[in-house]
This record gives C-alpha cells, structure tokens and sequence, in this order.
C-alpha cells in the first residue's frame, strides 16, 4: 500500500510537470488548526476591507475536508507567470504582471482537468475536485505545507528556486498519497518588501489588504479613499512592488504558457494612449484578460485618480 501511495504521487508530480506546472507538492488534508486565530483575527479587525467574501464558509475555508467530504490529500500546484517582456513607457500607468495575457482562471482550470482526468485514468476511481480561486482555500498555506515555498514577509508564497511569480491551484481528492514536507523560512533579516510597500500596507508576515494597491485598484468598488492620492505608484490594475523588490525574485525565469503573452500590443501604450482608452477598445483588449474584473468603469476611476 505504502508502495502504491508514492508510485500514485509520484506519478501525479510528473504528469503536473508534463503538463506545464511548475512544480507540485502534496499534503495531508484536514483542519488548518493554526491558520484559524490568524484568519479569525485579520477578518475581526477588517482587513480584508469591502471584500466580505472572505467572512463567507469560514469552516469550508480552513478545513478542505468539509469542503469535499471524503477528503484526503490536497495537491498543490504552481503556474509560472513572469513574462520575458514588460510595458516599456516609464510614464504609463501600471498593470500588474500577473493580468498580462489570458485570465488566469480559465487557463489554470483546463490544465486542472487534464490531471485529474490523468488520476481517474491512470490509478481509478478517485474522487476530486479542481480548485483555483474558485472556492474558499487557503492556496498559500496548502502550498507552503507541501513544501512548495514559505509565505514571506510580504505574505506571498515564494520559492529560493523560482521567486514568487507564480499562480497556486489544488486538486483535492480522496486517495492517500505521500505527503511532502513543509518549506523553511528564507526571508532572513531582509524588510525590502515592507520597506517599498507604498501604502504601508505590510508589516511583517501579515497584510492590510484595505490599504494595498492590489485591493484599491481591484476589488474595491467604491471610490479609492484620498489619503491614498499620490502614494499609487502609477498602478493601475494591482501592484508588484512587494515582489519587484523580493530578492528571490532574482531568480524568476520567464513562463512558457502562449496563453500569457499579452492579446496586443499594449505593452508599448503610451501614457495619453491609456489615458485615451475607449469602452469598445478596452472590451476587445481585455476581453480574456483578468484586467477586464475592473470593468471599464473601474480601470477609468483609476487612471483619473493616478492623476495629479
Ligand atoms: C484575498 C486575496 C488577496 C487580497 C489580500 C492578500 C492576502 N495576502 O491575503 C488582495 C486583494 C490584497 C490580494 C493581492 C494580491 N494577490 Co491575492 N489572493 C487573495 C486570495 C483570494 C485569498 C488569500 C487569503 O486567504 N487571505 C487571507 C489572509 C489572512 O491570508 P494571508 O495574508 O496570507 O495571511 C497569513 C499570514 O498573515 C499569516 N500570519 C498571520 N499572523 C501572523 C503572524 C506571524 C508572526 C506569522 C509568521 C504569520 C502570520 O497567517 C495568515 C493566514 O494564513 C488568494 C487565493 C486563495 N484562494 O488563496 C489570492 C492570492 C493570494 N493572490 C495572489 C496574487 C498573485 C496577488 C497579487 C500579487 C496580485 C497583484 N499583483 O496585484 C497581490 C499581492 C499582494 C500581497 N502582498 O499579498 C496569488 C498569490 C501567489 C503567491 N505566489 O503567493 C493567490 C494565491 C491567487 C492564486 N491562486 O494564485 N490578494
Ligand atoms: S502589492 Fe503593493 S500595495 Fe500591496 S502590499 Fe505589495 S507593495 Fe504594498
Ligand atoms: S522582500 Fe525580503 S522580507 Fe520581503 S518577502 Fe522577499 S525576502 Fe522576505
């Protein structure tokens, strides 16, 4: 049986390869005992802002086995997403680099699939789910206890081998596999992140996500509160500063995914072009792209709020 559960893992881990993740880990599935005082209290002392989504399926959220029932591993998966090309006008205004090519979503779930259709193939009737934001799991504490990185001081998950330029997804599933063994800390005495954090947002390991720019530009949908007017950055759709400056981010190779490469040729917008975007432009540009969660709408209160 012991044989079974590492031949299963290890066969899992190489599909994963072959289909273009950059790296898989496994855990055990259960109560995440120590996230639930952190999550409790960052939801009590509202830093999660407007997104009251997060108060929702508290328990699903910590325990995968209430999600799924029958639940026994939680595989994790990295997507790399550092594009070989950024937009190359100083002036114009910022989009973050995990929104340049094709929604994330749809690309991450297709692959998803593609290995559990692998797993109920190869080894049987397993029974599973594809997550990728698409429910309440924690992604950085279930990558990071199967030994994929550790959650830094600017609390992403970040690898000493690839930096932290990568999408997280899970299949849960019923079937008992090896399980990996957690990542340490390599964060160090470096503060870089909290330091160019903008917004100071970050203290060490934890987030006020109502003050990050990610948040503002993003999730946010009412006006951006002024005491943020001239601490943007020029960011008009997330921020990567806390990753800009991350010295393991040295250490980021481009992806490979066609799918992420930008639609157009956007890349090389000017200032006054962004500034120009009309409604009809921006819905066929951005049309597959996660920018388009903004809407039009909110990509504009954006834009006049970076200006002077
Ligand atoms: C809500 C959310 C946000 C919010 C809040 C961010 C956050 N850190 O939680 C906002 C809108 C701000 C946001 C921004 C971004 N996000 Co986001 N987001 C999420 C989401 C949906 C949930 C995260 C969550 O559960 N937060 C809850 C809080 C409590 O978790 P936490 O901040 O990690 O807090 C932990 C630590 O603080 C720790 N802790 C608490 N107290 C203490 C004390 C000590 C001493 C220690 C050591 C630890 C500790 O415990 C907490 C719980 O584990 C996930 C997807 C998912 N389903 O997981 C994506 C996700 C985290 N986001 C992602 C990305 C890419 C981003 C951005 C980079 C996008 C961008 N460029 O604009 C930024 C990064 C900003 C940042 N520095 O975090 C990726 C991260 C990939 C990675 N490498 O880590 C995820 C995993 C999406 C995905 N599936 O790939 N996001
Ligand atoms: S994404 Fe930007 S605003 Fe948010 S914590 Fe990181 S540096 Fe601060
Ligand atoms: S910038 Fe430094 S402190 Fe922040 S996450 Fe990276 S290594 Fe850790």
């Amino acid at each position: 049986m012991k044989q079974n559960k590492q031949l299963y893992s290890e066969l899992i881990k190489q599909e994963a390869k072959r289909l273009g993740f950059l790296s898989c880990g496994i855990s055990k599935a259960g109560f995440l005992k120590e996230e639930a005082p952190k999550l409790e209290r960052w939801l009590q002392e509202g830093r999660h802002g407007t997104m009251s989504w997060m108060e929702r399926h508290f328990d699903k959220r910590l325990d995968p086995t209430i999600l799924v029932p029958g639940a026994k591993s939680v595989v994790s998966l990295l997507l790399n997403y550092f594009p070989s090309e950024t937009q190359n006008n100083a002036d114009a205004p910022r989009i973050s680099k995990y929104a340049y090519g094709k929604d994330y979503h749809y690309v991450i779930k297709d692959k998803l699939k593609a290995l559990l259709h692998f797993v109920q193939t190869e080894i049987g009737a397993v029974q599973g789910r594809v997550f990728v934001d698409s429910a309440p799991v924690m992604d950085k504490v279930w990558a990071a206890k199967s030994g994929l990185g550790w959650q830094g001081k600017n609390t992403n998950l970040i690898s000493t081998k690839t930096g932290s330029y990568f999408f997280i997804a899970e299949l849960i599933l019923d079937l008992e596999l090896t399980y990996d063994t957690p990542a340490t800390d390599h964060c160090g005495t470096c503060t870089a992140c909290i330091d160019a954090c903008p917004t100071q947002a970050l203290t060490p390991y934890q987030i006020d996500a109502s003050k990050c720019i990610s948040y503002l530009t993003i999730e946010l949908k009412d006006e951006i509160p002024e005491t943020f007017r001239g601490k943007m950055e020029n960011w008009a759709f997330g921020c990567d500063i806390c990753q800009e400056v991350c010295p393991w981010n040295r250490f980021s190779k481009p992806h490979t995914e066609p799918d992420f490469e930008p639609a157009s040729d956007w890349l090389q917008w000017t200032k006054s072009e962004w500034e120009e975007i009309t409604e009809v432009v921006f819905t066929k540009i951005f049309k597959e792209s996660a920018v388009k969660r903004t809407k039009y709408k909110g990509l504009k209160r954006n834009l006049t709020f970076l200006k002077p």
